[in-house]
């Protein structure tokens, strides 16, 4: 009787240990993004969709101009949600990283970057 209990707690144990690492790796991370990581623009973009695959809320998104400085967008989304859009600054024609920090749900921080070209040559 107490053996087979013993097992039974083993067994109930050992489940959810097993379940345990999936909702430890069930943070949010950038599934999508508008315009999409590494595309050439022939118009400059007016702001930045960003899809993840869980709720988040933006904490800082910065973005660079290939040979100058990384500068803070303002004005970012309040709310957590899977789709955040990121409204741009008028931009030119050049290389852009925008690199994007936030908090999703499960309180884990994700971050990540995305590069787009605007470009009107063929
Ligand atoms: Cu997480």
């Amino acid at each position: 009787m107490n053996i087979r209990k013993a097992v039974l707690v083993g067994a109930a144990l050992a489940l959810a240990l097993a379940l345990l690492p999936v909702a430890v790796m069930a943070h949010a991370h950038l599934e999508s993004a508008v315009p999409a990581n590494g595309s050439t623009l022939k118009a400059a973009p007016t702001q930045v969709v960003l899809r993840f695959s869980d709720s988040i809320s933006l904490v800082d998104v910065t973005l660079e101009k290939a040979g100058g400085k990384a500068e803070a967008l303002k004005d970012l989304p309040k709310e957590l949600a899977r789709s955040l859009v990121v409204a741009l600054p008028r931009l030119g024609e050049g290389q852009y990283v925008l690199r994007y920090r936030g908090v999703s749900e499960d309180t884990h921080e994700t971050k990540g970057a995305l590069r787009f070209t605007v470009s009107d040559k063929p």
